[in-house]
Protein backbone atom coordinates (compact mmCIF):
# COMPACT_ATOMS: atom_id res chain seq x y z
CA UNK A 1 0.00 0.00 0.00
CA UNK A 2 0.91 4.00 0.04
CA UNK A 3 2.42 5.03 3.02
CA UNK A 4 1.38 8.64 4.26
CA UNK A 5 3.04 11.30 4.36
CA UNK A 6 1.70 13.67 7.39
CA UNK A 7 3.88 16.64 5.57
CA UNK A 8 2.32 15.66 2.23
CA UNK A 9 -1.13 13.75 2.88
CA UNK A 10 -2.07 13.78 -0.77
CA UNK A 11 1.26 13.54 -2.63
CA UNK A 12 1.03 16.96 -3.81
CA UNK A 13 4.78 16.38 -5.07
CA UNK A 14 3.65 13.60 -7.08
CA UNK A 15 1.51 15.55 -9.24
CA UNK A 16 4.25 18.40 -10.34
CA UNK A 17 6.11 17.81 -13.27
CA UNK A 18 9.91 17.63 -13.40
CA UNK A 19 10.18 21.00 -14.88
CA UNK A 20 7.91 22.70 -11.49
CA UNK A 21 10.01 20.22 -9.18
CA UNK A 22 13.97 22.08 -10.07
CA UNK A 23 11.85 25.63 -10.16
CA UNK A 24 10.20 24.73 -6.55
CA UNK A 25 13.68 23.40 -5.11
CA UNK A 26 15.61 26.70 -6.46
CA UNK A 27 12.81 28.94 -4.96
CA UNK A 28 12.90 27.35 -1.72
CA UNK A 29 16.95 27.05 -1.65
CA UNK A 30 17.12 30.79 -2.56
CA UNK A 31 14.39 31.62 0.22
CA UNK A 32 16.15 29.79 3.35
CA UNK A 33 19.44 30.83 1.93
CA UNK A 34 18.81 34.43 1.54
CA UNK A 35 15.50 35.71 3.02
CA UNK A 36 15.27 33.14 6.09
CA UNK A 37 18.47 35.31 7.39
CA UNK A 38 17.45 38.47 7.37
CA UNK A 39 13.45 38.37 7.66
CA UNK A 40 13.98 38.60 11.65
CA UNK A 41 15.23 41.70 11.70
CA UNK A 42 13.88 43.45 8.39
CA UNK A 43 10.80 42.78 10.25
CA UNK A 44 11.88 44.33 13.47
CA UNK A 45 13.35 47.27 12.02
CA UNK A 46 10.71 47.73 9.27
CA UNK A 47 13.35 47.57 6.74
CA UNK A 48 13.09 46.35 3.20
CA UNK A 49 16.23 45.62 1.27
CA UNK A 50 15.56 46.68 -2.01
CA UNK A 51 18.84 44.24 -3.35
CA UNK A 52 16.18 41.51 -2.54
CA UNK A 53 14.83 42.14 -5.69
CA UNK A 54 18.21 41.60 -7.95
CA UNK A 55 19.19 38.70 -6.37
CA UNK A 56 15.23 37.19 -6.87
CA UNK A 57 16.16 37.88 -10.36
CA UNK A 58 19.35 36.35 -10.51
CA UNK A 59 17.28 33.06 -9.20
CA UNK A 60 15.14 33.58 -12.12
CA UNK A 61 12.11 34.36 -9.71
CA UNK A 62 10.48 37.38 -11.22
CA UNK A 63 7.94 37.02 -14.00
CA UNK A 64 8.15 33.55 -14.19
CA UNK A 65 5.51 33.50 -16.89
CA UNK A 66 6.54 35.67 -18.71
CA UNK A 67 8.70 33.97 -22.18
CA UNK A 68 12.14 34.09 -22.49
CA UNK A 69 12.58 36.41 -25.13
CA UNK A 70 12.41 39.26 -22.42
CA UNK A 71 14.96 37.83 -19.97
CA UNK A 72 12.45 35.89 -18.11
CA UNK A 73 12.04 32.10 -17.33
CA UNK A 74 8.88 31.21 -19.43
CA UNK A 75 7.39 28.61 -16.71
CA UNK A 76 3.48 28.01 -16.32
CA UNK A 77 1.39 29.54 -13.58
CA UNK A 78 2.04 26.50 -11.55
CA UNK A 79 5.25 27.37 -11.12
CA UNK A 80 4.17 30.61 -10.23
CA UNK A 81 2.50 29.10 -7.50
CA UNK A 82 4.95 27.17 -6.19
CA UNK A 83 7.17 29.99 -6.35
CA UNK A 84 4.71 32.10 -3.94
CA UNK A 85 4.37 29.43 -1.75
CA UNK A 86 8.34 28.85 -1.29
CA UNK A 87 8.78 32.58 -0.61
CA UNK A 88 5.54 33.03 1.67
CA UNK A 89 6.77 30.39 3.40
CA UNK A 90 9.46 33.13 4.87
CA UNK A 91 7.80 35.91 4.78
CA UNK A 92 4.52 37.17 3.06
CA UNK A 93 6.06 40.54 2.62
CA UNK A 94 8.52 38.82 0.38
CA UNK A 95 6.36 37.17 -1.62
CA UNK A 96 4.25 41.01 -1.87
CA UNK A 97 7.74 42.27 -3.05
CA UNK A 98 7.82 39.22 -5.66
CA UNK A 99 4.17 39.12 -6.81
CA UNK A 100 3.34 42.60 -7.42
CA UNK A 101 6.57 42.92 -9.55
CA UNK A 102 5.70 39.69 -11.54
CA UNK A 103 1.76 39.66 -11.61
CA UNK A 104 0.84 43.94 -11.21
CA UNK A 105 3.65 45.50 -13.34
CA UNK A 106 5.40 42.76 -15.51
CA UNK A 107 2.33 41.63 -16.76
CA UNK A 108 0.28 44.00 -17.65
CA UNK A 109 3.64 45.40 -19.40
CA UNK A 110 3.35 42.10 -20.87
CA UNK A 111 -0.65 42.05 -21.45
CA UNK A 112 -1.36 45.01 -22.57
CA UNK A 113 1.54 46.81 -23.34
CA UNK A 114 2.88 48.05 -27.08
CA UNK A 115 6.40 45.85 -28.22
CA UNK A 116 8.46 48.51 -27.76
CA UNK A 117 6.89 49.15 -23.99
CA UNK A 118 7.94 45.47 -23.41
CA UNK A 119 11.38 45.74 -24.62
CA UNK A 120 12.12 48.65 -22.59
CA UNK A 121 10.72 47.32 -19.71
CA UNK A 122 10.63 43.76 -18.92
CA UNK A 123 14.10 42.44 -18.77
CA UNK A 124 14.84 45.14 -16.49
CA UNK A 125 11.76 44.42 -14.24
CA UNK A 126 12.57 40.22 -14.73
CA UNK A 127 16.60 40.75 -13.22
CA UNK A 128 15.24 43.41 -10.75
CA UNK A 129 17.54 46.22 -11.70
CA UNK A 130 14.22 47.89 -11.44
CA UNK A 131 11.51 47.87 -8.78
CA UNK A 132 8.09 48.51 -9.85
CA UNK A 133 4.68 48.98 -7.89
CA UNK A 134 0.94 48.97 -8.76
CA UNK A 135 -1.19 51.58 -8.03
CA UNK A 136 -5.10 51.61 -7.69
CA UNK A 137 -6.22 51.73 -4.55
CA UNK A 138 -6.76 55.48 -3.35
CA UNK A 139 -7.60 56.47 0.10
CA UNK A 140 -11.54 56.87 -0.54
CA UNK A 141 -11.48 53.58 -3.08
CA UNK A 142 -10.35 50.48 -1.91
CA UNK A 143 -13.07 47.22 -2.37
CA UNK A 144 -14.74 49.61 -4.98
CA UNK A 145 -11.35 50.80 -7.18
CA UNK A 146 -13.82 52.04 -9.71
CA UNK A 147 -14.85 55.14 -7.61
CA UNK A 148 -11.11 56.26 -8.34
CA UNK A 149 -10.48 59.89 -8.20
CA UNK A 150 -6.98 59.98 -10.38
CA UNK A 151 -7.77 61.70 -13.76
CA UNK A 152 -5.29 61.34 -16.94
CA UNK A 153 -6.10 64.32 -19.14
CA UNK A 154 -5.05 64.91 -22.99
CA UNK A 155 -2.43 67.14 -23.92
CA UNK A 156 -0.78 67.73 -27.48
CA UNK A 157 2.05 65.02 -26.76
CA UNK A 158 0.19 62.72 -24.17
CA UNK A 159 -1.12 63.28 -20.69
CA UNK A 160 -1.45 65.17 -17.09
CA UNK A 161 -1.98 62.78 -14.28
CA UNK A 162 -3.60 64.17 -10.80
CA UNK A 163 -4.58 61.94 -8.08
CA UNK A 164 -3.18 60.29 -5.23
CA UNK A 165 -2.61 56.38 -4.64
CA UNK A 166 -2.93 54.96 -1.12
CA UNK A 167 -1.49 51.24 0.06
CA UNK A 168 0.74 50.71 -2.79
CA UNK A 169 3.70 47.39 -2.06
CA UNK A 170 7.19 48.69 -3.13
CA UNK A 171 6.09 52.45 -4.40
CA UNK A 172 8.34 54.60 -1.87
CA UNK A 173 11.76 52.33 -4.05
CA UNK A 174 10.03 51.71 -7.02
CA UNK A 175 11.39 52.63 -10.60
CA UNK A 176 8.42 52.02 -12.11
CA UNK A 177 4.92 52.49 -11.52
CA UNK A 178 2.45 50.95 -13.48
CA UNK A 179 -0.86 53.19 -12.37
CA UNK A 180 -4.66 53.87 -13.75
CA UNK A 181 -6.32 56.33 -13.69
CA UNK A 182 -9.91 57.75 -15.45
CA UNK A 183 -8.65 59.41 -19.01
CA UNK A 184 -11.43 61.66 -20.04
CA UNK A 185 -10.20 61.47 -23.78
CA UNK A 186 -11.35 57.42 -23.61
CA UNK A 187 -14.93 58.59 -22.23
CA UNK A 188 -14.25 58.82 -18.48
CA UNK A 189 -12.52 54.63 -19.05
CA UNK A 190 -9.60 53.57 -16.94
CA UNK A 191 -6.86 53.10 -18.91
CA UNK A 192 -2.95 52.43 -17.43
CA UNK A 193 -0.22 54.40 -17.66
CA UNK A 194 3.80 53.55 -17.12
CA UNK A 195 5.06 56.30 -14.81
CA UNK A 196 8.75 56.48 -14.04
CA UNK A 197 10.88 57.52 -10.96
CA UNK A 198 11.90 60.94 -11.03
CA UNK A 199 9.24 62.21 -12.79
CA UNK A 200 8.20 66.24 -12.17
CA UNK A 201 5.42 66.16 -10.02
CA UNK A 202 5.16 62.23 -8.88
CA UNK A 203 6.43 61.45 -5.31
CA UNK A 204 5.86 58.31 -3.21
CA UNK A 205 6.12 58.80 0.21
CA UNK A 206 6.84 55.70 2.72
CA UNK A 207 3.68 54.58 4.81
CA UNK A 208 4.88 54.19 8.48
CA UNK A 209 3.63 52.40 11.41
CA UNK A 210 2.35 48.98 10.33
CA UNK A 211 1.88 46.41 12.58
CA UNK A 212 1.75 43.75 9.59
CA UNK A 213 3.85 43.26 5.96
CA UNK A 214 6.65 45.47 8.02
CA UNK A 215 9.80 43.28 5.75
CA UNK A 216 7.62 45.02 2.43
CA UNK A 217 7.52 48.68 2.31
CA UNK A 218 4.26 50.16 1.32
CA UNK A 219 3.75 53.79 0.25
CA UNK A 220 1.30 56.35 -1.37
CA UNK A 221 1.88 57.84 -4.65
CA UNK A 222 1.13 61.22 -5.50
CA UNK A 223 0.76 63.10 -8.93
CA UNK A 224 0.53 66.51 -9.49
CA UNK A 225 0.34 67.52 -12.83
CA UNK A 226 2.81 64.75 -13.90
CA UNK A 227 3.13 65.08 -17.46
CA UNK A 228 3.59 61.88 -19.85
CA UNK A 229 4.12 61.00 -23.41
CA UNK A 230 1.68 59.15 -25.11
CA UNK A 231 4.07 56.23 -25.08
CA UNK A 232 3.52 56.02 -21.03
CA UNK A 233 -0.20 54.61 -22.43
CA UNK A 234 -0.73 50.61 -21.98
CA UNK A 235 -2.54 50.63 -25.69
CA UNK A 236 -3.95 47.26 -25.65
CA UNK A 237 -6.35 47.51 -22.36
CA UNK A 238 -9.86 50.24 -21.40
CA UNK A 239 -11.61 49.70 -18.23
CA UNK A 240 -11.35 48.76 -14.90
CA UNK A 241 -11.34 44.57 -16.84
CA UNK A 242 -7.65 46.01 -16.63
CA UNK A 243 -6.43 46.52 -13.31
CA UNK A 244 -8.26 43.03 -12.53
CA UNK A 245 -7.00 41.16 -15.04
CA UNK A 246 -4.23 41.30 -13.36
CA UNK A 247 -5.43 40.84 -9.81
CA UNK A 248 -6.41 37.88 -11.05
CA UNK A 249 -2.86 36.36 -11.52
CA UNK A 250 -1.72 37.78 -7.72
CA UNK A 251 -4.67 36.85 -6.18
CA UNK A 252 -4.04 33.05 -7.66
CA UNK A 253 -0.39 33.33 -6.26
CA UNK A 254 -1.61 34.62 -3.24
CA UNK A 255 -3.49 31.09 -2.76
CA UNK A 256 -0.21 29.00 -3.04
CA UNK A 257 1.80 31.77 -1.07
CA UNK A 258 -0.40 31.87 2.23
CA UNK A 259 -0.43 27.72 2.22
CA UNK A 260 3.36 27.97 2.75
CA UNK A 261 2.89 30.57 5.64
CA UNK A 262 0.41 28.08 7.03
CA UNK A 263 2.85 25.18 6.34
CA UNK A 264 5.82 26.74 8.49
CA UNK A 265 3.05 27.52 10.95
CA UNK A 266 2.43 24.32 11.28
CA UNK A 267 5.84 22.18 11.04
CA UNK A 268 6.84 24.92 13.70
CA UNK A 269 4.08 23.64 15.81
CA UNK A 270 4.56 20.38 15.56
CA UNK A 271 8.25 20.25 16.83
CA UNK A 272 7.65 22.56 19.16
CA UNK A 273 4.82 20.15 20.98
CA UNK A 274 7.51 17.30 19.95
CA UNK A 275 10.07 19.53 22.12
CA UNK A 276 8.25 21.11 24.75
CA UNK A 277 7.42 19.37 28.15
CA UNK A 278 4.78 20.64 30.40
CA UNK A 279 2.99 17.61 33.05
CA UNK A 280 5.98 15.11 32.11
CA UNK A 281 5.00 14.38 28.62
CA UNK A 282 4.91 16.79 25.27
CA UNK A 283 2.54 18.94 24.52
CA UNK A 284 1.98 16.87 20.93
CA UNK A 285 0.98 14.13 23.26
CA UNK A 286 -2.13 15.58 24.39
CA UNK A 287 -5.40 15.56 22.58
CA UNK A 288 -6.25 19.04 22.27
CA UNK A 289 -2.38 19.70 20.40
CA UNK A 290 -2.98 16.72 18.23
CA UNK A 291 -6.57 18.13 17.19
CA UNK A 292 -4.63 21.52 16.31
CA UNK A 293 -2.08 19.93 14.51
CA UNK A 294 -4.48 17.61 12.18
CA UNK A 295 -7.13 20.48 11.10
CA UNK A 296 -3.69 22.45 10.40
CA UNK A 297 -2.70 19.31 8.49
CA UNK A 298 -5.99 19.11 6.81
CA UNK A 299 -6.63 22.35 5.99
CA UNK A 300 -3.43 22.72 4.06
CA UNK A 301 -3.43 20.24 2.39
CA UNK A 302 -7.19 21.22 0.69
CA UNK A 303 -5.62 24.49 0.44
CA UNK A 304 -2.88 23.13 -1.93
CA UNK A 305 -4.98 20.68 -3.87
CA UNK A 306 -7.06 23.68 -5.01
CA UNK A 307 -4.57 25.70 -5.87
CA UNK A 308 -2.47 23.59 -8.23
CA UNK A 309 -5.99 22.63 -9.23
CA UNK A 310 -6.63 26.43 -9.88
CA UNK A 311 -3.22 26.74 -11.54
CA UNK A 312 -3.86 24.08 -13.98
CA UNK A 313 -6.85 25.45 -15.17
CA UNK A 314 -5.42 28.65 -15.58
CA UNK A 315 -1.95 27.03 -17.71
CA UNK A 316 -5.59 25.40 -20.14
CA UNK A 317 -6.71 29.43 -19.81
CA UNK A 318 -9.81 27.83 -18.15
CA UNK A 319 -10.14 29.69 -15.05
CA UNK A 320 -13.05 32.11 -14.05
CA UNK A 321 -12.67 35.34 -11.48
CA UNK A 322 -15.10 33.47 -9.12
CA UNK A 323 -12.71 29.98 -9.40
CA UNK A 324 -9.43 32.41 -7.76
CA UNK A 325 -12.28 34.16 -5.14
CA UNK A 326 -12.64 30.59 -3.41
CA UNK A 327 -9.54 29.89 -3.60
CA UNK A 328 -7.42 33.20 -2.60
CA UNK A 329 -10.38 33.73 0.05
CA UNK A 330 -10.48 30.44 1.81
CA UNK A 331 -7.13 29.61 1.49
CA UNK A 332 -6.09 33.18 3.26
CA UNK A 333 -8.87 32.69 6.10
CA UNK A 334 -7.53 29.36 6.74
CA UNK A 335 -3.61 30.38 6.67
CA UNK A 336 -4.97 33.09 9.24
CA UNK A 337 -6.90 30.66 11.82
CA UNK A 338 -3.67 28.43 11.17
CA UNK A 339 -1.17 31.52 11.96
CA UNK A 340 -3.01 32.30 15.10
CA UNK A 341 -3.24 28.50 16.27
CA UNK A 342 0.79 28.09 16.08
CA UNK A 343 0.89 31.15 18.27
CA UNK A 344 -1.11 29.94 20.91
CA UNK A 345 0.24 26.53 21.08
CA UNK A 346 3.46 27.90 21.31
CA UNK A 347 2.72 29.76 24.29
CA UNK A 348 4.83 32.37 25.94
CA UNK A 349 7.72 31.79 23.00
CA UNK A 350 4.98 32.63 20.57
CA UNK A 351 5.04 36.00 21.03
CA UNK A 352 8.99 36.06 19.98
CA UNK A 353 10.34 37.12 16.90
CA UNK A 354 12.58 33.64 16.65
CA UNK A 355 9.96 31.54 16.71
CA UNK A 356 8.52 33.24 13.30
CA UNK A 357 4.42 32.23 13.54
CA UNK A 358 3.44 35.70 15.15
CA UNK A 359 5.22 37.19 12.40
CA UNK A 360 3.22 34.80 10.32
CA UNK A 361 -0.02 35.95 11.80
CA UNK A 362 -0.01 39.55 11.41
CA UNK A 363 1.04 39.46 8.10
CA UNK A 364 -1.72 37.21 7.22
CA UNK A 365 -4.17 40.17 8.59
CA UNK A 366 -2.61 42.47 5.54
CA UNK A 367 -3.26 39.14 2.92
CA UNK A 368 -6.69 38.51 4.06
CA UNK A 369 -7.82 42.27 3.23
CA UNK A 370 -5.67 42.90 0.27
CA UNK A 371 -6.53 42.39 -2.92
CA UNK A 372 -10.21 42.02 -2.25
CA UNK A 373 -11.30 41.57 1.39
CA UNK A 374 -12.49 37.88 2.80
CA UNK A 375 -15.70 39.30 2.47
CA UNK A 376 -15.38 40.88 -0.59
CA UNK A 377 -14.46 37.23 -2.27
CA UNK A 378 -17.83 36.34 -0.38
CA UNK A 379 -19.93 38.93 -2.65
CA UNK A 380 -18.49 37.95 -5.53
CA UNK A 381 -19.10 34.22 -4.94
CA UNK A 382 -22.86 35.37 -3.83
CA UNK A 383 -23.28 37.48 -6.86
CA UNK A 384 -22.82 34.51 -8.83
CA UNK A 385 -24.68 32.14 -6.74
CA UNK A 386 -27.83 34.05 -6.64
CA UNK A 387 -27.85 36.47 -9.74
CA UNK A 388 -28.03 39.13 -7.25
CA UNK A 389 -24.95 41.81 -6.81
CA UNK A 390 -25.02 42.63 -3.32
CA UNK A 391 -21.81 44.99 -3.64
CA UNK A 392 -23.57 48.64 -3.83
P1 LIG B 1 -17.99 44.58 -11.95
O1 LIG B 1 -19.24 45.34 -12.29
O2 LIG B 1 -18.07 43.30 -11.29
O3 LIG B 1 -17.13 44.44 -13.31
C1 LIG B 1 -16.73 45.58 -14.06
C2 LIG B 1 -15.98 45.08 -15.27
O4 LIG B 1 -14.80 44.37 -14.88
C3 LIG B 1 -14.86 43.01 -15.32
N1 LIG B 1 -14.31 42.16 -14.24
C4 LIG B 1 -13.24 41.39 -14.37
N2 LIG B 1 -12.42 41.16 -15.42
C5 LIG B 1 -11.42 40.31 -15.25
N3 LIG B 1 -11.17 39.71 -14.07
C6 LIG B 1 -11.94 39.92 -12.99
N4 LIG B 1 -11.68 39.33 -11.82
C7 LIG B 1 -13.04 40.78 -13.12
N5 LIG B 1 -14.01 41.22 -12.26
C8 LIG B 1 -14.77 42.05 -12.97
C9 LIG B 1 -16.32 42.75 -15.56
O5 LIG B 1 -16.51 41.71 -16.48
C10 LIG B 1 -16.78 44.07 -16.10
O6 LIG B 1 -16.35 44.19 -17.43
P2 LIG B 1 -17.21 45.02 -18.50
O7 LIG B 1 -16.42 44.90 -19.73
O8 LIG B 1 -18.54 44.31 -18.53
O9 LIG B 1 -17.32 46.39 -17.95
O10 LIG B 1 -17.05 45.54 -11.14
P3 LIG B 1 -17.29 46.39 -9.86
O11 LIG B 1 -16.72 47.74 -10.07
O12 LIG B 1 -18.74 46.31 -9.40
O13 LIG B 1 -16.32 45.61 -8.86
C11 LIG B 1 -16.76 44.86 -7.86
C12 LIG B 1 -15.63 44.15 -7.09
C13 LIG B 1 -15.90 44.30 -5.62
C14 LIG B 1 -15.67 42.69 -7.46
C15 LIG B 1 -14.22 44.65 -7.42
O14 LIG B 1 -14.16 45.98 -7.46
C16 LIG B 1 -13.12 44.11 -6.53
O15 LIG B 1 -12.57 43.05 -6.80
N6 LIG B 1 -12.72 44.85 -5.45
C17 LIG B 1 -11.55 44.53 -4.64
C18 LIG B 1 -10.43 45.50 -4.97
C19 LIG B 1 -9.06 44.86 -4.94
O16 LIG B 1 -8.88 43.66 -4.99
N7 LIG B 1 -8.05 45.67 -4.92
C20 LIG B 1 -6.69 45.18 -4.96
C21 LIG B 1 -5.69 46.29 -5.12
S1 LIG B 1 -4.06 45.72 -5.53
C22 LIG B 1 -3.46 45.01 -4.16
O17 LIG B 1 -4.10 44.87 -3.17
C23 LIG B 1 -2.05 44.53 -4.23
S2 LIG B 1 -1.50 43.88 -2.76
C24 LIG B 1 0.10 43.43 -3.05
C25 LIG B 1 0.25 41.96 -3.36
O18 LIG B 1 -0.48 41.40 -4.20
O19 LIG B 1 1.11 41.29 -2.79
P1 LIG C 1 -12.41 49.18 2.58
O1 LIG C 1 -12.80 48.93 1.17
O2 LIG C 1 -12.76 50.50 3.15
O3 LIG C 1 -13.04 48.02 3.48
C1 LIG C 1 -13.18 48.10 4.91
C2 LIG C 1 -14.08 46.97 5.40
O4 LIG C 1 -15.37 47.09 4.81
C3 LIG C 1 -13.59 45.57 5.00
O5 LIG C 1 -13.87 44.66 6.03
C4 LIG C 1 -14.42 45.23 3.78
O6 LIG C 1 -14.57 43.83 3.59
C5 LIG C 1 -15.72 45.90 4.13
N1 LIG C 1 -16.53 46.24 2.94
C6 LIG C 1 -16.19 47.08 1.92
N2 LIG C 1 -17.18 47.14 1.01
C7 LIG C 1 -18.16 46.33 1.46
C8 LIG C 1 -19.45 45.95 0.96
N3 LIG C 1 -19.93 46.43 -0.21
N4 LIG C 1 -20.19 45.10 1.69
C9 LIG C 1 -19.73 44.59 2.87
N5 LIG C 1 -18.52 44.90 3.39
C10 LIG C 1 -17.76 45.76 2.70
N6 LIG C 1 -3.44 48.38 -3.37
C11 LIG C 1 -2.86 48.61 -4.59
O7 LIG C 1 -3.49 49.15 -5.49
N7 LIG C 1 -1.56 48.27 -4.82
C12 LIG C 1 -0.79 47.68 -3.86
O8 LIG C 1 0.39 47.38 -4.12
C13 LIG C 1 -1.34 47.44 -2.57
N8 LIG C 1 -0.58 46.94 -1.55
C14 LIG C 1 -1.09 46.89 -0.28
C15 LIG C 1 -0.24 46.59 0.79
C16 LIG C 1 -0.73 46.60 2.10
C17 LIG C 1 0.21 46.37 3.24
C18 LIG C 1 -2.11 46.88 2.33
C19 LIG C 1 -2.66 46.90 3.72
C20 LIG C 1 -2.94 47.17 1.28
C21 LIG C 1 -2.45 47.20 -0.03
N9 LIG C 1 -3.28 47.59 -1.12
C22 LIG C 1 -2.72 47.81 -2.37
C23 LIG C 1 -4.65 48.04 -0.88
C24 LIG C 1 -5.66 46.92 -0.65
O9 LIG C 1 -5.98 46.28 -1.85
C25 LIG C 1 -6.91 47.53 0.02
O10 LIG C 1 -6.55 47.82 1.35
C26 LIG C 1 -8.09 46.59 -0.01
O11 LIG C 1 -8.56 46.44 -1.35
C27 LIG C 1 -9.25 47.06 0.89
O12 LIG C 1 -9.56 48.39 0.66
P2 LIG C 1 -9.65 49.43 1.90
O13 LIG C 1 -8.42 49.28 2.70
O14 LIG C 1 -9.97 50.77 1.35
O15 LIG C 1 -10.84 48.90 2.78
Amino acid sequence: GQSFNWDDPFLIDDQLTEDERMIRDAAQAFATDKLLPRVESAYLNEETDPEIFREMGANGLLGVTVPEKYGCAGANYVSYGLVAREVERIDSGYRSMMSVQSSLVMYPIYAYGSEEQREKYLPKLGSGEWIGCFGLTEPDAGSDPAGMKTRAVKTEGGYVLNGSKMWISNSPIADVFVVWAKSEAHGGKVRGFILEKGMKGLSAPKIGGKLSLRASITGEIVMENVEVGEDALLPNVEGISGPFGCLNRARYGISWGVMGAAEDCFFRARQYGLDRHQFKRPLAATQLYQKKLADMQTEIALGLQVSLRLGRLFDEGRFAPEMISIAKRNNCGKALDIARQARDMHGGNGIQVAYHVMRHAQNLETVNTYEGTHDVHALILGRAITGIQAFA
